[in-house]
């Protein structure tokens, strides 16, 4: 789904349904549009396409909250979590000042993180991850488990399933993302290794800054991550924990001590 108002860009969203529950998607896509908070658009677009080749299935990646407190402190974790990724301080400040001017990338930033260096061909269009669901069981466990935690919206579930997806494409090595809504503060950092951590206070309330940017590793073949992650359908098929709120030296305590579980076993699928 695309909704626009006079051109400008309101809203957009994908998913992956089975036959049967196509129509009832549609209409909860044309409700979205018709009641985004950024204004009601004078176009909608929905495309329906049948796959040509079956879904991947990943597994999502495991959920936390990390407390911050303060924008200083948000960006100080997001810093800590990429260098702990191998992401180079220079390909960190490159993203940081990406998103803080928001608004110029229609999808997300493909930035190399040794050197810092966008990579991805259309500045303006950036790259957009397409062809991307999670399977009927798997959105009742998720869904449970957010609630657990008093955060099963769609916001959290489509960007969980984003992340997954993203963390699973050959060549990625960490994705950044703060919500371009002015009010929706909440951004998150996630890779395979260190899972989908979200950080509250990424920006200030009303800031229009926010987007995304995949860190890729040197050297990665930019086709092909563009093929994968706009073409390639890939669906979350089982669910890995969704923890609470912590700091981040709670976490590397127990991501150190024991390894990581509950379904994350087939989650690269490269
Ligand atoms: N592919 C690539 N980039 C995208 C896509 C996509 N399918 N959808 C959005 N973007 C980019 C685009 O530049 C947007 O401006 C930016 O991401 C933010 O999109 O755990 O709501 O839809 O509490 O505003 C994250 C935190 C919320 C959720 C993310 O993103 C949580 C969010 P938004
Ligand atoms: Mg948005």
């Amino acid at each position: 789904m695309r909704a626009s108002l006079r051109g400008r860009h309101i809203s957009g969203a994908e998913g992956l349904f089975e036959a049967p529950e196509v129509q009832k998607a549609a209409k909860r896509y044309i409700k979205r549009a018709l009641t985004h908070p950024k204004g009601r658009p004078d176009e909608i677009t929905i495309t329906v396409e049948v796959l040509k080749t079956p879904p991947l299935k990943t597994a999502s990646l495991p959920v936390w909250t990390i407390r911050s407190g303060s924008t200083k402190k948000a960006r100080g974790i997001v810093k800590s979590v990429l260098s702990a990724n191998g992401i180079s301080e220079k390909a960190q400040n490159a993203a940081l000042s990406l998103l803080r001017a928001g608004g110029t990338v229609r999808g997300a930033a493909l930035i190399e993180k040794t050197t810092g260096k966008r990579l991805d061909k259309e500045p303006l269009r950036g790259l957009r991850v397409s062809r991307l669901g999670i399977q009927k069981g798997a959105l009742g466990s998720l869904s449970a488990r957010l609630s657990k935690r008093g955060i099963n919206t769609d916001t959290v579930k489509e960007a969980i399933v984003l992340a997954s997806k993203v963390a699973s494409a050959p060549g990625i090595s960490a994705e950044l993302c703060i919500s371009d809504d002015p009010h929706y503060t909440t951004g998150y950092v996630a890779s395979t290794e260190a899972g989908y951590l979200r950080v509250p206070c990424m920006k200030r309330k009303g800031s229009k800054s926010g987007g995304r940017v995949f860190f890729t590793e040197p050297g990665a073949d930019v086709e092909k991550i563009a093929l994968y992650l706009e073409k390639r359908p890939v669906m979350v098929g089982s669910v890995s924990p969704v923890g609470g709120i912590i700091s981040l030296d709670e976490l590397s305590h127990i991501s150190h001590s024991k390894p990581r579980g509950g379904g994350g076993d087939s989650r690269k699928n490269k």
